[in-house]
């Protein structure tokens, strides 16, 4: 694996290089071609978001203790109650046959091997009904609102019928701007790879502003959906609504009294508003405005088992892996995207065994090092 350039064929076991979560990250050049890569790997802007979201947690300490019994530990958590073996889920990640010809498909059955629930996405490349019809395993659909209600309140039965247990809707994807890092490189989505749940809709109507109109506020915006919107999806299913891009704790507490089942702290992988915090760093603060029972999910930037830990211990209930799911797609297809998970999880209980926490319930902010926070006394 010495020269870049050439793309090796997906593994059919797992290469000696990886022996933790992050050398999937280090080896998928090997396994993407650099404009793809740089699609998947980027952020907008100048990537100060996608930046921050990496360092909020290299700069977050576990705390190691001594002496604390944990014979007993396991990682399972009871979600929007649903057993799980483990705070995993994968992200709800679009267009991943880029990487892989299997995509979705591939990606579900790594995730039923690890007893992991799949987020898929609006934007696969395969149905929601061929993903449904690989797999078991617990599935949720992300919904992004469609210029039509009609088209939306579609994809919602759809996903009904096909068995997926929650709707997660994205709200802070209305504007996205494209990456630099893509641009450069002269990245397109290529013509095979297909939004496999849409293609059988009409297409919607290109966007028009008049003159002296914000292409923006005019534009792009008026696709935006609403708070009448979310109202109206409320009431149009029985499955529970999941809101993903809540970065504000004031958005959170309105998002909960609306009857939002759950919601994500993400700031879209630094995708959607460069200069945006951490969304590490905004956690603890949501956590705080929802209190202690309201499930409270997380993605952005978690690269290791450690990382799972500190979003916990920041107040998350369970995390979303994205960019790494692709990654270890694109290397090995079903059995990378499985063998991913169990070092993530692994990875994890190494940091509570460290740390002498049994069960999830037992990492808290406690177990993280605050230079600036004053000793209990002995
Ligand atoms: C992105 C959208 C497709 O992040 O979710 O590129």
């Amino acid at each position: 694996m010495n020269d870049p350039q050439q793309i090796l064929p997906c593994l059919d076991s797992i290469p000696r290089e990886v022996r933790c979560t992050q050398d999937y990250e280090d080896l998928a050049r090997h396994f993407i071609p650099a404009p793809a890569l740089a699609y998947i790997a980027g952020g907008c802007g100048r990537e100060l978001t996608l930046a921050a979201n990496l360092r909020a947690f290299d700069e977050t300490r576990l705390w190691p203790r001594l002496l604390r019994p944990t014979v007993d530990g396991h990682t399972r958590l009871n979600l929007l109650g649903t057993q799980l073996t483990h705070p995993l889920l994968l992200a709800p990640v679009a267009y991943q046959t880029l990487v892989h010809p299997g995509g979705e498909c591939e990606t579900a059955r790594g995730a039923a091997a690890m007893e992991t629930p799949l987020v898929l996405s609006t934007l696969s490349g395969h149905s929601l009904e061929a993903v449904a019809a690989v797999t078991q395993g617990l599935r949720w659909f992300q919904l992004y609102f469609q210029a039509r209600r009609e088209v939306t309140v579609d994809l919602v039965r759809r996903a009904e019928m096909a068995g997926y247990a929650a709707l997660v809707v994205t709200l802070d994807a209305t504007i996205r701007s494209p990456g630099r890092r893509a641009q450069a490189l002269g990245f397109e989505m290529p013509g095979n790879v297909l939004e496999a749940n849409l293609i059988n809709y009409p297409a919607a109507e290109s966007l028009t502003v008049g003159r002296g109109e914000s292409r923006i506020f005019q534009g792009v915006m008026r696709a935006a959906p609403t708070c009448e919107d979310l109202i109206w999806l409320l009431g149009q299913t029985r499955l529970p609504v999941i809101v993903k891009g809540v970065m504000h704790p004031d958005d959170a507490c309105r998002l909960r009294d609306l009857g939002v089942a759950a919601q994500v702290v993400s700031n879209h992988g630094g995708r959607t508003t460069d200069g945006a915090p951490a969304s590490l760093s905004v956690l603890p603060r949501v956590r705080t405005a929802l209190g202690a029972d309201y499930p409270l999910l997380f993605d952005g930037g978690i690269r290791a088992g450690a990382d799972v830990f500190k979003a916990l211990a920041h107040g998350a209930n369970a995390v979303l892996i994205g960019r790494l799911q692709v990654y270890a797609l694109a290397i090995a297809g079903a059995l990378g995207v499985a063998h991913l998970l169990r070092t993530l999880r692994e990875e994890l209980e190494v940091c509570m065994a460290q740390t002498g926490c049994a069960t999830l319930a037992d990492i808290g902010p406690h177990m993280l090092f605050n230079s600036r926070q004053e000793d209990s006394s002995c």
